[in-house]
């Protein structure tokens, strides 16, 4: 753990004059950009180094408030443009912060082809269950039986598990945690910057402002609360739970289904995958001394 004291980590870290930053009181945003600083300087990560990729959305922001070099895209393309990064200089570490309507919705087939190419990427998604900038609209995260401004009847599709997306689609690392899970946060965005291959953090965030109120909460602290109380740690014991397309448990979803609690079940939170296998770019430079001793071989046969 980082010896700075925040005053420090700030100053380093952080770019001043554009604080404090646009999000509002009780947004998971601000904490996840605590997190990644403190990973980052634990993991003594040179910010000449380093490119933050978002696309747009709140969680979008963060980038802009960070000290190194970032490509504020547009909406869904960031994991895109990241690639083009990681490929011209496969040296930088490449961070992608993406949203669950920026990745989830808009984003989702660079997602999921992105993890079956290996590009070595981290994404951390900071999903809040909903399209938090544009007030509340519901994204394909947001669970069955929710309220949003574009389902005041409550949702009626099932949503997508991103975590098990990208562990089903083979990425190499895959951790959930919510934002009131600070010390686990850290260690797996720290993982996950060090493993080689597409890597995903799923940090599960506070919206009060345009999900909570309509659902759990507007007061932060009540869904800090709702989060800590309503997660189970993933376990091979707790397999089944993974496949369930659920990850989000709700009173009202209950009601409406008439089903228990327990079957709707919870926030299951935790390391997913965490593999070997060769990246990208490992493959791609392979290729190429394949590619140049083939073709010099077969000059030679032409000589000869
Ligand atoms: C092509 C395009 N379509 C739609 C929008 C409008 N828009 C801006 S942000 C956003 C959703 C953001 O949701 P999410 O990624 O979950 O971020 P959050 O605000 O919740 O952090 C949408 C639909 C846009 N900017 N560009
Ligand atoms: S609308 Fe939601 S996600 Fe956006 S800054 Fe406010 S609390 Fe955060
Ligand atoms: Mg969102």
């Amino acid at each position: 753990m980082t010896s700075k004291t925040g005053r420090e980590l700030v100053k380093k870290y952080l770019r001043e004059p554009l604080l404090p930053t646009i999000f509002c009181p009780g947004c998971g945003n601000g904490m996840v950009l605590n997190y990644l600083v403190r990973a980052l300087d634990d993991l003594k990560i040179n910010q000449n180094d380093l490119v933050l990729v978002s696309g747009i959305g709140c969680s979008s922001r963060l980038p802009a408030y960070f000290e190194s070099d970032g490509l504020h895209t547009t909406h869904g393309r960031a994991i895109a443009f990241a690639t083009g990064i990681k490929a011209t200089n496969p040296a930088l570490n490449v961070i992608v912060i993406t949203g669950d309507g920026d990745l989830g919705s808009i984003g989702m087939s660079h997602f999921i082809h992105a993890i079956r190419r290996n590009i070595d990427i981290t994404v951390i998604c900071i999903n809040n269950f909903n399209y938090g900038m544009t007030g509340g609209q519901a994204s394909s995260t947001m669970p069955m039986g929710d309220l949003s401004t574009t389902t005041p009847y409550r949702n009626i599709e099932h949503s997508f598990n991103l975590s098990v997306l990208a562990k089903a689609a083979g990425a190499v690392y895959v951790a959930r945690w919510t934002v009131a899970h600070s010390v686990q946060a850290i260690t797996a965005i720290k993982k996950a910057v060090t493993r080689k291959g597409f890597s995903f953090v799923e940090m599960i965030s506070t919206c009060p402002v345009s999900y909570g109120r309509r659902n759990i909460s507007g007061d932060p602290r009540k869904m800090i609360r709702s989060f800590l109380d309503n997660s189970l740690l993933y376990s091979p014991e707790t397999k089944h739970h993974l496949e369930s397309a659920k990850t989000y448990p709700d009173n009202d979803l209950c009601d409406l289904f008439k089903i228990t609690q327990s079957k709707a079940g919870k926030i299951l939170i935790g390391e997913f995958s965490d593999l070997y296998k060769s990246d990208f770019h490992e493959l791609y430079e392979e290729m190429k001394k394949r590619a140049k001793k083939q073709f010099w071989a077969a000059k030679d046969e032409q000589k000869d």
